[in-house]
């Protein structure tokens, strides 16, 4: 058995009932073979794939807190700390009810390779809980966050291991974690990214996963000979991701129909109008059912459907395993020319070979959602130089990222032999960065 194999059946074995976790290892086991090859033996012999697949340290806990009518309620909570070969672990806190040990496990594994990508010093992490936080008054929310932090601030720090924000953790959470942290442990440092503004946090990193989408997209699209203005784009989601892909997208002269949340979607051919989009789930976090009331030229429709709607190119920006088969069949047969994961892995495994299959541009999420953690990078930077940079500054700099990830994955994708395959080109650009820190830092 190769060797590729025989540590995806380990990862199988000692991670049962992780579905989640098993496709994300195997999306990118699957596209190392050729890299593999060509040194096995010495993968082989410093066990780099069984040390990259598993985690540096696991951390699960409970979180107790008191609800409005003075009930205690406790709630599942992790923390991975993935990888830290290249840096302190980095990555988001997801608080909604699907998450699980397997959830927070593949998010990681991600990561470690997207945050190679960037090109930043930041290692691989992810964290989470099962608290769901709608419907929660902001005291709620609060004594949750506070108590959660209680307990996580014991293996976090600023130069070892910096959470963020993910599906359902925004600045108001990151506020309320970062003042909890605050007051246990009286520092003042970047320890969390996704601050305010005026906590210490950076200009565009509110924007940074919607812009940085947007950039790769136009990259990739530009080096296949299209353009992205004029064209119509389906995006899902209509939270962080979805609402600054829709501005960006606009800024660049394409036109944004449709956007979704867990309950339904919005098909707006007249192109979706950001500012009451913000206004329908930033501020009021309400249905979209109000923004089809507001808006004449808005349809509302219960359940899924994005996909099903005649587009250029497909931003999925809600969560996994989204973009089923036969949504890529619809997208395909409607001359869909791209598909770019703002979410993390939206596409379903048959989905994006079906897409590949059928000559539509896929980038992978590892590399076109980078964007948002590069900033936060940004933010640890600023942070510790207690400086603070300006808007443009920062997204200027998000833009030389976002097109040296592009650079790096096209050249890995070309250099071994599957040129335009921009999944495995992620998968490998980043693996190589990351063993080869491995390597160097010996047996650990
Ligand atoms: P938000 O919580 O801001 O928004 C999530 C959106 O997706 C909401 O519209 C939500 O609908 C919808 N959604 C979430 N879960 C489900 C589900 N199970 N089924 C259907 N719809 C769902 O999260 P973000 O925009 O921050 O994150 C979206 C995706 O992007 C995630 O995969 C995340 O991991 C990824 N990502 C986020 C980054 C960031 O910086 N925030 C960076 C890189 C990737 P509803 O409001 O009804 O819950
Ligand atoms: O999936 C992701 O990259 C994020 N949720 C952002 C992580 C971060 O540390 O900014």
């Amino acid at each position: 058995m190769s060797y590729v194999d025989e540590v995806y059946e380990r990862v199988i074995r000692e991670n049962p009932s992780q579905p989640e976790f098993h496709q994300a290892v195997h999306e990118v086991l699957d596209s190392l073979r050729p890299v593999i090859d060509r040194g096995e033996a010495a993968y082989r012999r410093d066990a780099i794939l069984e040390r990259i697949t598993m985690p540096e340290r696991q951390l699960l806990f409970r979180v107790p807190w008191v609800d409005d009518s003075g009930s205690v309620q406790v709630n599942n909570a992790f923390r991975v700390q993935f990888s830290s070969a290249i840096g302190p672990y980095k990555g988001g806190i997801r608080l909604h009810p699907s998450v699980n040990l397997g959830i927070i496990k593949f998010l990681g594994f991600e990561q470690v390779f997207k945050n190679a990508l960037t090109g930043l010093p930041i290692g691989g992490g992810k964290g989470g809980s099962d608290f769901d936080p709608k419907g929660k008054s902001d005291r709620e929310i609060m004594a949750f966050c506070q108590s959660f932090m209680t307990e996580l601030h014991k293996y976090i720090g600023a130069d070892t291991d910096v959470p963020a924000g993910d599906i359902g953790t925004g600045a108001r959470e990151i506020g309320y974690m970062y003042g909890q942290y605050k007051r246990l442990t009286g520092l003042c440092s970047g320890v969390l990214t996704g601050k305010g503004i005026a906590c210490g946090g950076s200009p565009v990193r509110r924007e940074a996963t919607g812009y940085g989408l947007l950039y790769l997209t136009q990259e990739m699209l530009k080096a296949n000979g299209h353009q992205l203005a004029g064209k119509t784009i389906a995006i899902s989601g209509a939270g962080n991701v979805a609402i600054y892909a829709a501005q960006k997208a606009q800024q660049l002269g394409a036109k944004v129909i449709t956007f979704s949340d867990s309950a339904g979607w919005i098909y707006d051919p007249e192109g979706v109008d950001v500012a009451l989009l913000r206004r329908v789930k930033e501020e009021r976090r309400t249905s979209l059912t109000a923004y089809a009331a507001e808006r004449s030229s808005a349809v509302y429709h219960e359940g899924r459907g994005v996909f099903t709607v005649k587009c250029d190119i497909a931003l999925p920006c809600a969560t996994q395993n989204e973009l089923l088969l036969c949504d890529a069949k619809a997208l395909a047969a409607n001359g869909c020319i791209a598909v770019a994961e703002g979410a993390n892995m939206p596409v379903t495994a048959e989905a994006a070979e079906y897409l590949s299959g059928s000559g539509v541009l896929f980038a992978p999420g590892k590399a076109a959602n980078a964007g948002g953690v590069a900033v936060s990078a940004l933010e640890m930077s600023q942070n510790a130089q207690r400086l603070h940079w300006t808007f443009e500054e920062v997204d200027n700099k998000l833009q030389n990222i976002m097109s040296g990830i592009f650079t790096a994955i096209d050249s890995a994708a070309r250099e071994y032999g599957m040129p335009g395959n921009y999944a495995a080109g992620a998968n490998i650009a980043g693996f190589l960065k990351v063993a080869a820190a491995m390597r160097e830092q010996g047996v650990v």
